[in-house]
């Protein structure tokens, strides 16, 4: 049955944490996989997360399934988090929310249910860099790829003119992912005059936004970091898709807490993609996963632990942001080249401008991991690892 399976390709960043596990040199950095870790390298646990853990542990409540579309609450709750709670769009009901495994799913499920509605001509643009995830789930789900010019290498920004114009001429209909914040890998974004300009153009063209958001409260707090969703529901937009991920934002990586909204025309639209959204789950896996929903649901659900939490997120922002800052200076004090663009770079990541060449020498000769595109994970450096990385890429750029 299985003697012409071939091996498949690993996920280049997970299979570089193996090698960086396997590695038997002290004091070797990670500075490859996306996980925000504290001062002293750790995964955290929130407080408020915690707090709500204790509670249902004491609480010992039977372990039924969930509904096909999730913890109600989380739902309620998500989408108000998402959208600004008031937003005339939840008050219509135009907004149809589920539950998923993660962000993952909620683009698997977001794809797969698109697909169904756009049939065999299914395409997605997607940002030039963006997360391998994005062009294999999209690929996988039927849809042809196209790409948008999105990052500059040589101002290591945006290049705003190519986006533009790249989006100008993709067919009325085509699905256009859009990264709403901390963009996964470059860490640049757009501020809220150039998604004016991008949705005035996704708005005209008729083509579909469907937002990623896995980092919302890791650049400059929760409602900023929706600017993208907040202007997208002002916009008039009839139908736009976001699939949002509290991995990073409540620290709960493998809980895999995400969701996937739907926005309508009107309210019967709305109910008719719920019921296709839960049609996509059952024939996939059924019904989400209660745990960790109900941890964040705990968490937003009282006024008082929400605010404390939102404390958090905002320790881990300050801490990023702090680090950012201090790289730049330590690459400043080694006598690198200048690196001051990280400063203005958004979330845990940073397009460090690196070659290939360079990662490779800094994987061999000083034990740090980067990714083959230069891609640093800023959430990983320290005070006490920091020197030692600024000293590594300076001598690797000198
Ligand atoms: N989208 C982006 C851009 C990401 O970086 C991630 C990261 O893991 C995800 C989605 C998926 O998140 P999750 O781990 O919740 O599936
Ligand atoms: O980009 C990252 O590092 C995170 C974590 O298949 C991740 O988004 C990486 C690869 C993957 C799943 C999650």
């Amino acid at each position: 049955f299985f003697a012409s399976v071939e091996m498949a390709p690993g996920d280049p960043i997970l299979g570089l944490t193996e090698t960086y596990l396997a590695d038997t040199r002290p004091g070797k950095i990670n500075l490859g996989v996306g996980i925000y870790v504290d001062e002293q390298g750790h995964v955290p646990l929130l407080r408020t997360v915690h707090e709500v853990e204790l509670g249902l542990a004491s609480a010992a409540k039977p372990r039924g399934y969930l509904p096909i579309d999730g913890l109600p609450a989380y739902n309620q709750l998500t989408q108000q988090l998402l959208f600004g709670a008031g937003s005339p769009l939840l008050e219509a009901g135009r907004v149809a929310t589920a539950q998923t495994i993660g962000g993952s799913a909620a683009l698997r499920v977001g794809a797969d249910l698109l697909r169904q509605v756009a049939g065999a001509g299914a395409k997605i643009a997607i940002s030039n860099p963006s997360w391998g995830n994005h062009h294999v789930v999209f690929r996988t789900a039927g849809f042809e790829l196209l790409e948008y010019r999105y990052y500059d290498p040589s101002s290591h920004g945006l290049d705003l003119a190519g986006m533009l114009e790249d989006l100008g001429k993709l067919e009325p209909g085509t699905v256009v992912l859009l990264h709403a914040c901390c963009h996964n890998p470059t860490g640049v974004d757009l501020d809220a005059v150039q998604w004016q300009q991008v949705i005035a153009l996704l708005q005209e063209r008729k083509l579909l936004p469907f937002i990623d958001i896995a980092y919302q409260g890791f650049d400059q707090g929760i409602a900023a970091d929706a600017t993208a969703i907040r202007l997208l529901a002002a916009s008039g937009i009839e139908a736009f898709v976001v699939a949002n991920s509290y991995s990073k934002s409540f620290s709960l990586y493998g809980e895999r807490v995400g969701a996937l909204s739907m926005v309508g025309a009107d309210r019967d639209e709305a109910a008719r993609l719920l019921s296709k959204i839960k049609q996509t789950i059952r024939t996939n896996y059924s019904s989400p996963a209660a745990h960790g929903a109900s941890l964040v649901a705990g968490v937003l659900g009282s006024s008082e632990l929400r605010g404390r939490w939102e404390q958090e997120l905002g320790e881990m922002r300050t801490r990023i942001h702090a680090m950012r800052a201090g790289l730049v200076e330590r690459l400043a004090a080694h006598g690198a080249p200048d690196f001051g663009f990280i400063q203005g770079q958004a979330g845990m990541f940073s397009y460090s401008g690196l070659s290939k060449a360079q990662v490779l020498r800094l994987r061999e000769e000083h034990a740090i991991y980067a990714l083959d595109s230069g891609r640093i994970c800023v959430a990983a450096l320290n005070r006490a690892n920091l020197d030692t990385v600024a000293a590594a890429v300076a001598a690797v750029t000198r």
